[in-house]
């Protein structure tokens, strides 16, 4: 006898999804002063889950008005005050967490089991590390009164997307700023959500205003004089430009951009262990993460062992209804994102490196790529050098420690390394020489809100979490 246990596609009838949203400006939703809308749509079905308003010029001039009247009240609260309305919005996103993970993996397409048991549990986390904060800046080291920025444009990504939120406005709200934030436009519920979170918590109007929209929006917000903080997490394109339209401003900018991790294996690490860590490195959301490990680095003597255990471990992996909560691999997030996985794929093969994948049959509709593999990689490959952002693992391979550092750092990017090894010592000698903001040892893609996030080189400058995070929005 066991226990029968069958789990059940989590129901989206939990979730209430209206069929038109406004934009969140001074505590209240309203239309696009244009009235122009966009459609947002589940990328495992392609069906239209709402109508949300597309902001325009005026209305991210209401929103920076509105944070800019909040500012003056917020940034004047006791820091004590300021936590406590963290720590209330923290307490409702997990009274809320099962529905907000439902609406997330609906809006984003990635498997429940990752909204429910990583993306929701470290969102509220990230509120309650920075609520504890908001009443000792004055004891740590910042001088006994450090100053908030002002009004902080935060433009967010869809890979994460009430993840990235967190990550912004906790920090942002808790050193006394004042928001608006813009979400992507191929996800922008649960930031919606979040503003009734917000309501909900008593944050007062203002203080958090959430704009819809597409780049044009985004490049608004960024552009508004009464913008005194920009923080932006995209792709590395984007992020350049904003860094010239913020340039000769007196705009501070924090900048979290593109990957091409390194998931280095040694010959003495673990096979099982690794591959797991391989596997969780790639395959997490659908590759579509900016620290992915994305290129394995495996030493020449395990390679066969480890290929052959990694193409195992990826014949079990069920890729489909992102709900169901045995699902490890959800759909693309957009048709767009589909499209340039597939071409930077079809790269691959086109400059003569090996492509596999498990059997594994694709549902009809919606934004599906399975799990890849591509061998006889060389650091010349394309596929080795630019992040694909999808579910495709480029295989390299090195004898010697100093090989695997100038490989794995051969890249204008320095976001995550990961080092897989016995020896602790190697580890510590390694992780000095990885030109990557993270480096993690016998794991990958942890995440804890008490560690300073963020890139070397091209994958940009500053540091989320932790309490670097706190210093992004201070002026001390
Ligand atoms: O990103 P964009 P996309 C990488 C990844 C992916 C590629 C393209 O390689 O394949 O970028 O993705 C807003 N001014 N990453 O096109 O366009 C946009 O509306 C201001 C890595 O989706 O950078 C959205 O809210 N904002 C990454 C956000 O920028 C602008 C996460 C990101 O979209 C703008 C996402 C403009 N001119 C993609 N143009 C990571 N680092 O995690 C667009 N936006």
């Amino acid at each position: 006898m066991g226990f029968d246990y069958a789990p059940a596609p989590e129901s989206r009838a939990i979730v209430d999804i209206a069929p038109s949203y406004g934009l969140f400006i001074d505590g209240e939703f309203r239309e696009a002063a244009d009235g122009k809308v966009f459609k947002t749509v589940a990328p495992a079905t392609e069906e239209v889950l709402s109508e949300v308003a597309q902001a325009g010029e005026e209305d991210v001039d209401a929103a920076v008005a509105a944070a800019r009247r909040a500012f003056a009240s917020w940034s004047a609260l006791p820091g004590a005050e300021r936590g406590k309305y963290l720590f209330r919005i923290a307490r409702v996103l997990q009274e809320r967490s099962r529905e907000l993970a439902v609406l997330e993996t609906l809006d984003n397409g990635k498997p429940i089991k990752e909204t429910r048991d990583v993306d929701l549990p470290q969102v509220a986390a990230h509120f309650f590390y920075y609520a504890g904060w908001a009443d000792k800046l004055a004891h740590a080291g910042y001088g006994p009164s450090p100053r908030p920025l002002g009004v902080a444009g935060q433009v967010i990504p869809w890979n994460f997307p009430l993840l990235m939120l967190a990550w912004k406005i906790a920090p942002a709200l808790a050193t006394g700023n004042t928001v608006v934030l813009k979400p992507a436009e191929t996800t922008p519920l649960s930031a919606l959500f979040f503003a009734d979170v917000c309501r909900r918590a008593g944050l007062p109007k203002g203080v958090v205003n959430i704009v819809t929209g597409d780049g044009r929006t985004g490049a608004a917000l960024v552009a508004h004089p009464d913008v005194n903080k920009v923080a932006f997490t995209g792709s590395t394109g984007v992020g350049k430009q904003i860094a010239r339209t913020v340039a000769g401003t007196s705009k501070k900018l924090t900048l979290e951009l593109g990957g091409k991790g390194a998931n280095i294996v040694f010959d003495d690490a673990p096979v099982d262990q690794a591959v797991e860590g391989i596997v969780n490195g790639i395959f997490f959301n659908q590759g579509q993460v900016c620290c992915a490990g994305s290129r394995l680095l495996v030493q020449e003597s395990v390679r066969d062992e480890v290929l052959d255990a990694l193409k195992r471990r990826l014949g079990t992996l069920r890729l489909g209804d992102p709900l169901d909560k045995n699902t490890d691999i959800g759909a693309i997030n957009s048709a767009e994102q589909l499209a340039r996985i597939t071409a930077l794929a079809e790269t691959g093969e086109a400059e003569g490196a090996e492509r596999w994948s498990p059997a594994c049959e694709l549902p009809s509709s919606g934004y599906w790529f399975a799990p890849t593999l591509f061998t006889g990689v060389s650091q010349a490959h394309t596929i080795a050098r630019d992040e694909i952002f999808g579910p495709v693992l480029s295989v390299l391979t090195f004898r010697t420690p100093d090989e695997a550092v100038a490989k794995a750092n051969n890249t204008p990017y320095g976001l995550s390394a990961g080092i897989w090894t016995e020896k602790g010592s190697r580890i510590l000698a390694m992780a000095s020489k990885l030109r990557a903001g993270v480096v993690w040892a016998n794991t990958f893609n942890k995440f804890d809100p008490t560690s300073p996030f963020g890139g070397y080189k091209e994958s940009g400058f500053g540091r989320e979490g932790g309490r670097h995070g706190l210093e992004a929005y201070l002026d001390v």
